[in-house]
């Protein structure tokens, strides 16, 4: 072959394989479309900061992250926009558990997966969703109740319910209150929510102290911010929380922990937020052609006061 011939096919194949690179690096790009609940808790912001910053580690992902503000419209109107865009994967967070079933049989029609992360929904067709990770929240429920028959706490109950139709509410409010009826030393006087806010929880408070004042023993808030929402209302109330009642609440966040350091919170339940390696790791596994189990459940543990100030140097969230 003349020299000419030589350097023109090396050209050539240089060409062919610098475009099979700049395709195939192009195919490998994964769009995910994630649609949050809002910003109601520490522990939200923790589970968006995870899912955001974790994004950043991995250059084949592209994401593209929707806030609902506390809105399922929102939330709809997110995912339709991300199967107009034609996305590789939807990770999403439920606000409550349904409401959902049209939207997601769009995304299924348009074979694009599903990924649910934290609370879930409540559909007949499983087949609309690939894989759920998350805390199991009625375990964290009778979690609560565990503790409060180990310290040997008795008395009046006033339970502070989270977002009501949010599978954590409607979880944590099941098993709390499935252990309770082998448990006559503790009667719940009030269920109300304080929507997993702090305003909503010291609102919430308050009026449960305008009904019941004194009477109330224990305070079971869905939430760590509820419970710091409702700690306010106590001390404005002039009462001592965590001692003239006693508080339990779950997440396990900073904010919780200093409360227990300052002796106004007796125990939390931990649900963690930091759900966003193991989002992103389903995304490739998925993407890989990979199967996945149908759900991940978090493992979690519970801190009573005595440990906080020993163990809040070693928390993430
Ligand atoms: O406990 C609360 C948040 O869905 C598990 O939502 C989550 C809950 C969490 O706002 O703080």
């Amino acid at each position: 072959m003349k020299r000419s011939s030589i350097v023109f096919a090396l050209v050539i194949v240089c060409l062919v394989l610098v475009m099979a690179v700049s395709v195939n690096g192009a195919a490998k790009k994964i769009v995910v479309g994630f649609s949050q609940i809002g910003a109601e808790s520490a522990w939200r912001t923790a589970d968006t900061e995870s899912i955001i910053s974790e994004a950043k580690k991995y250059p084949n992902i592209v994401l593209k992250f929707s806030d609902a503000q506390q809105k399922p419209e929102n939330q709809i109107k997110a995912m339709r926009s991300f199967i107009a865009q034609k996305v590789d994967v939807i990770g999403f967070t439920p606000v409550v558990e349904t409401g959902y079933e049209p939207v997601l049989r769009e995304a299924k029609r348009a074979h694009i997966p599903v990924i649910i992360i934290d609370r879930m929904v409540d559909v007949k067709d499983n087949s609309l969703w690939v894989t759920h990770m998350g805390s199991d929240m009625v375990e964290e429920g009778r979690k609560v109740v565990r503790f409060m028959v180990e310290k040997g706490w008795k008395g009046n109950v006033a339970e502070m319910v989270g977002t009501v139709g949010s599978s954590a509410a409607i979880g944590r409010h099941q098993g709390f209150n499935e252990m309770l009826k082998d448990h006559p030393e503790f009667k719940v006087i009030l269920s109300e929510s304080g929507n997993f806010t702090r305003s909503e929880g010291k609102q919430c408070m308050e009026a449960f102290l305008k009904a019941q004042g004194k009477n109330i023993n224990i305070l079971f808030a869905h939430n760590d911010d509820m419970a710091i929402g409702a700690i306010q209302a106590i001390e404005e109330y002039g009462l001592k929380p965590g001692v003239d009642i006693k508080i339990i609440s779950i997440d396990a966040t900073h904010d919780g922990f200093q409360a227990m350091i300052e002796g106004k919170l007796n125990c939390v339940v931990e649900c963690n937020p930091l759900l966003g390696p193991q989002f992103y790791e389903a995304v490739q596994n998925l993407m890989a052609g990979k199967k996945l189990p149908k759900e991940t459940v978090t493992k979690e543990g519970v801190f009573p006061m005595e440990v906080a100030k020993d163990v809040m140097p070693t928390r993430k969230y």
